[in-house]
């Protein structure tokens, strides 16, 4: 299972990555924990059957804890997308290669509007995250449609004169994005323009297909990052109402990264996705780490766990 990060830099990508990867001792125990920089493995939790069937289990590659089992997932942090990474800019091609096998994707945004287009850091609230969802929704779109324009006269040239099954080809075209028959029958039968010989299909067709196709094939879960700054809440709220038919799960990075380091220094017992922690070892905190585990405290309670884990884990579902 692979999913892929994506999103512009200095929304939290990495430290998302960073917590993602940064597995509690316990967890940890799942081999090859870090792959590369920019791969590592995560883990989600899918109850597992020894509680419910009652028999001690045995996992060969995921670890039982309490009746959650954890599964392990890599997880590509794609440095930076920046507007056209799907024409090269910025490295772009390159780093969406790397997603050519994701089960999904988790779009990280800056729902504090503290990052600008470009990703520099600005005063929070001057950007709008809508903007970037709908920003790195076209890039991925392109950045299909292109893999896809790559042999588009082979597959015309298959349809027209050799008589082969237009279905088949693009299927063919797209096994390597682990697209099958399925999701393209799908992204098909979303729209009606699309039900016409596949060789007839203009380039605005072509589009057209590719946006359903990536929604039929490639789950893509709003990572709405930065729930600690203020600013954050309103635009959830409007990233709810433009995407409807999107998971947005309200994030903070920071938060989950600090708690997972402390859990791992035994200085307080949290598995990711609790929505609450608890102090092991007070009289080893300063005033200045107090104070910040008290503020995480705060939003967890406000907003029912750091999201983390819930952004991976909704790709799955
Ligand atoms: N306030 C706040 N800052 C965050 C959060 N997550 C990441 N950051 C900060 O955002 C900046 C960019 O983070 P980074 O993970 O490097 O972003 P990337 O460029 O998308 O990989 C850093 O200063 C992080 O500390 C968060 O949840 N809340
Ligand atoms: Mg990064």
């Amino acid at each position: 299972m692979i999913a892929g990060l994506v999103g512009k830099t200095h929304v939290g990508k990495t430290t998302f990555f960073c917590a993602s990867t940064l597995a509690p001792a316990k967890i940890g125990a799942v081999p090859f924990t870090t792959i590369e920089p920019n791969q590592g493995i995560a883990s989600i939790r899918v109850k597992c059957v020894c509680s419910e069937m009652g028999v001690k289990d045995n996992p060969r590659n995921s670890v039982c804890i309490d009746g959650i089992r954890w599964v392990p997932v890599k997880l590509v942090d794609v440095a930076g997308l920046v507007p056209d990474a799907h024409k090269g800019r910025g490295l772009g091609n390159k780093f969406l290669d790397d997603l050519r096998q994701a089960d999904g994707f988790i779009q990280v945004v800056d729902a504090s509007g503290s990052t600008d287009a470009n990703g520099n850091a600005c005063q929070p609230g001057a950007r709008d995250p809508v903007d970037d969802v709908r920003f790195l929704e076209h890039e991925i779109t392109m950045w299909m449609t292109g893999i896809l324009k790559k042999d588009w006269d082979r597959v015309v040239k298959g349809i027209r004169q050799l008589k082969e099954d237009g279905i088949t080809l693009l299927t063919e075209r797209l096994t390597g994005l682990m697209i099958s028959r399925r999701h393209v029958l799908a992204a098909i039968g979303a729209r009606d323009e699309l039900k016409k010989r596949i060789d007839e299909w203009t380039e605005e067709d072509l589009r057209t297909f590719v946006e359903e196709l990536r929604k039929a094939s490639k789950p893509m879960v709003i990572a709405a990052n930065k729930i600690d700054i203020r600013q954050a809440e309103e635009n959830i709220e409007r990233l709810r109402q433009e995407f409807k038919d999107r998971t947005v799960i309200p994030c903070s990075a920071e938060a989950e990264l600090a708690l997972r380091l402390a859990a791992k220094k035994g200085i307080i017992s949290y598995n990711p996705g609790d929505q609450d922690f608890k102090v092991l070892k007070e009289e080893s905190l300063n005033e200045r780490q107090k104070e910040g585990l008290r503020k995480i405290k705060d939003l967890l309670e406000k907003w029912g766990s750091t999201g983390v884990q819930e952004a991976l884990e909704s790709i799955y579902k």
